[in-house]
């Protein structure tokens, strides 16, 4: 009885030193774990008189639920003392600047592209697209460009080998498009897409750079149907601000034909560099679907007629946001692309 005194105190001050949960953990282990010199205390209960086991069997017990309580508070008191050094440990400062997170934004010839889709899209037109390693009977013989036809020289081209090619112009999507619907009408499709030309770079010049066709075919299509839809264009993507001229023009694909300017938003006309001192920048190529064309694909051109165009997507974004270079479509100059984020 009197070791059974001495373990309760010594209980009692291991427990009250206990400055971490660990330590308690272990000091609860230590006695009243299997091992512990209580359930040993109890072994050597058979050794007494049996007289005094009932005396000493409820003084380990008493002792037990002792130590167990102690360590019930003395747990709930660390456990608060912990979690406040932790708080303490792990304080944010709100106050502090975060880091801004360096987002992309869309592309400034994805945007121009995606609004010339909406625009036309709204006119019922459906959006088609086609490979740009293409066939040179898409993109020149269903054209009325024939093999050894001089008109070809007009689009100097990368040839992969005799029968094929990067294509020089969306025209080839619209002769697709004539020999996948023939002899269904209407036909009412925009074409967009990477074109490719063995031209010299300059500020309106790319060796690589984006087309988007427009094909409409019905009967009665007329001129005055095309420079309607090409009037509504203008307004819509440059306002009221620039002026817009149709200039006669050649294509094998089309007669008659007509190219499309808008006057030069860099010196309002006047003539600069960018323009080619002519006051002017060519937008767009445009007609009225050749015969030729028509009955090739499986049309009847007695029956039905249709206009087509190919505008230059590079050009437009330079007119729309007033750039004055073609490059810095495709240098990707962060300053640059970054103008564009207010746009998304
Ligand atoms: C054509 O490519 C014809 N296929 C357009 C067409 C389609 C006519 C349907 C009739 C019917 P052109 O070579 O002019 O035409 O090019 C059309 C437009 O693409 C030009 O008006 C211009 O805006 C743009 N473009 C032409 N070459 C370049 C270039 N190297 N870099 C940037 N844009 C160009
Ligand atoms: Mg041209």
């Amino acid at each position: 009885m009197e070791q059974l005194k001495q373990l309760r105190a010594q209980a009692e001050q291991a427990i009250q030193n206990c400055d971490t949960l660990s330590k308690l953990n272990d000091c609860r282990v230590e006695y009243l774990g299997k091992k512990g010199p209580l359930q040993e205390a109890m072994k050597e209960m058979k050794n007494l008189d049996p007289a005094d086991r009932p005396a000493f069997g409820a003084s380990v017990n008493e002792i037990k639920s002792f130590i167990a309580s102690l360590i019930e508070e003395k747990k709930a008191e660390l456990e608060v003392k912990e979690m406040n050094e932790r708080l303490e440990k792990e304080k944010i400062d709100i106050t502090l600047d975060g880091f801004e997170p360096n987002l992309g934004n869309v592309h400034p010839l994805t945007l121009v592209q995606q609004e010339l889709e909406d625009l036309f899209i709204g006119l019922g037109y459906t959006v088609a697209e086609g490979p740009e390693v293409e066939m040179d009977l898409y993109n020149f013989e269903r054209a009325n460009i024939p093999h050894g036809h001089p008109a070809r020289d007009m689009q100097d081209t990368f040839y992969i080998d005799a029968e094929r090619l990067l294509r020089t112009h969306t025209t080839a999507i619209q002769t697709r498009q004539l020999e996948a619907h023939a002899p269904k009408l209407p036909i009412k499709v925009i074409c967009p897409g990477k074109v490719y030309r063995r031209d010299d770079d300059d500020a309106t010049h790319s060796h690589q750079f984006t087309q988007m066709e427009g094909l409409v075919v019905a009967e009665g299509i007329q001129l005055s149907d095309l420079k309607g839809t090409l009037e509504f264009m203008a307004k819509k993507m440059f306002g009221d601000k620039r002026v817009i001229r149709f200039r006669p023009s050649y294509f094998q694909f089309t007669e008659p034909s007509v190219e499309v300017d808008v006057s030069c938003h860099i010196c309002n006309g006047k003539g600069c560099p960018v323009c080619k001192h002519t006051g002017w920048i060519e937008i767009l190529g445009a007609g009225m679907v050749h015969p030729n064309v028509l009955e090739m694909a499986g049309y009847d051109s007695t029956k039905c007629s249709g206009f087509a165009f190919g505008v230059g997507v590079e050009r437009v974004a330079m007119l729309k946001y007033g750039i004055d270079d073609i490059r810095h479509f495709y240098t990707n100059d962060v300053r640059f692309l970054k103008v564009f984020s207010r746009f998304d």
